[in-house]
């Protein structure tokens, strides 16, 4: 991969990192209302999923979704005022940190019911087939919504109609507080893919360059063959699973081990052996931090959206 498409990788995974630290104190300063569930330690996983794809290639995914859109080109302006609730917002300051979305950028959001968007995700996709076009629907979630009816019947439909969906299960290894193993028939959760027919691969989520390797494949896989795949990509969260988790569920040596293997670390690591000097990856740390300043004072600055808005947006205008 070229150098310059590299770097911008690691400028979405430390901006997704900062964006979100810094939403964290604000969250613990009483500035943002409502659940917010935070990416850290997630980076890797959307920023080389994202990566892979053509722009004509819609994004859909479920509640832990800043990162999400930071990859798909909204700007940190957007959504940090989003996250205040501010009108300037991504979604006019009404969706909040679960509701990010911007459809001109092809991502379609940022939702609340676990498992509730993979029949969107379907719908998406049989859209793309009616129009006669061979754009891919990216659709994530996490190992949780792997154990909800939804589920099922979206990966059912979408080999059955030979729909262009690429699954990706984005297995932190928890649903809140449950693992994995105590919720799930089968600890790999590609082995659900096999009970449609459909094509599989896991990949270590902790290596943006795995992730995108593995992503090109299946997203070409999608798009040539038109038929599903489904994606599993081993993450970890870093954080709880919502802010005020007291995490009580996982050992803190556990969320040690885990954070050696840092996303931005490892991507770092790896530019500094391809000769990338510090000074240019401080520089783009520095470019970041200056960004997030300027999401913070923009975010504060703007104004609430107006009381007659509440109603606006509920329902399509019909033509
Ligand atoms: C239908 C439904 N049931 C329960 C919840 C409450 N809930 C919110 S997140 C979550 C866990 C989902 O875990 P997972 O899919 O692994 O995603 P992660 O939070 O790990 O990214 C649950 C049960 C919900 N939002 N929707
Ligand atoms: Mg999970």
């Amino acid at each position: 991969m070229e150098k310059d498409k590299q770097l911008q990788m690691y400028y979405e995974m430390v901006l997704i990192r900062r964006l979100e630290e810094r939403g964290a104190e604000l969250y613990q300063a009483g500035k943002i209302g409502g659940f917010m569930h935070l990416y850290i330690g997630q980076e890797a996983v959307s920023t080389g999923l994202i990566a892979a794809r053509e722009p004509r290639d819609r994004v859909i995914t479920a509640y832990r979704d800043h990162g999400v859109a930071l990859n798909c080109g909204l700007s940190a302006n957007v959504v940090m005022a989003e996250l205040l609730g501010k009108a300037t917002g991504a979604s006019k300051g009404r969706g909040g940190s679960m509701h990010m979305a911007d459809t001109s950028k092809n991502f379609w959001g940022g939702h609340a019911i676990v498992g509730g968007h993979l029949p969107i995700a379907s719908g998406l996709a049989l859209g793309d087939q009616y129009a006669g076009n061979d754009n891919v629907t990216i659709c994530m979630f996490g190992d949780g919504a792997t154990n909800i009816g939804y589920f099922h019947e979206a990966l059912n439909l979408s080999k059955t109609w030979n729909l262009r969906v690429l699954w990706v299960c984005e297995n932190n290894q928890y649903g809140m507080g449950t693992a994995v193993d105590r919720a799930s028939a089968v600890s790999q959760i590609r082995q659900k893919a096999e009970g449609y027919g459909m094509a599989n691969d896991r990949v270590d989520g902790m290596d943006v360059m795995k992730v995108y390797e593995a992503s090109k494949k299946a997203i070409e896989y999608v798009r040539t063959n038109s038929e599903p795949f489904l994606l599993e990509i081993m993450t970890y969260r870093f954080r709880g699973h919502s802010m005020g988790d007291p995490e009580r569920y996982r050992k803190q040596d556990e969320v040690k081990k885990w954070e050696e293997s840092d996303p931005i670390g490892i991507f770092r690591k790896n530019l500094e052996q391809q000769k990338v000097s510090d000074a240019e990856l401080d520089g783009i740390d520095a470019r970041v931090e200056d960004e997030i300043v300027k999401a913070v004072e923009f975010a504060e600055a703007s104004p609430e959206p107006g009381m007659y808005d509440l109603f606006k947006d509920v329902y399509a205008d019909a033509d």
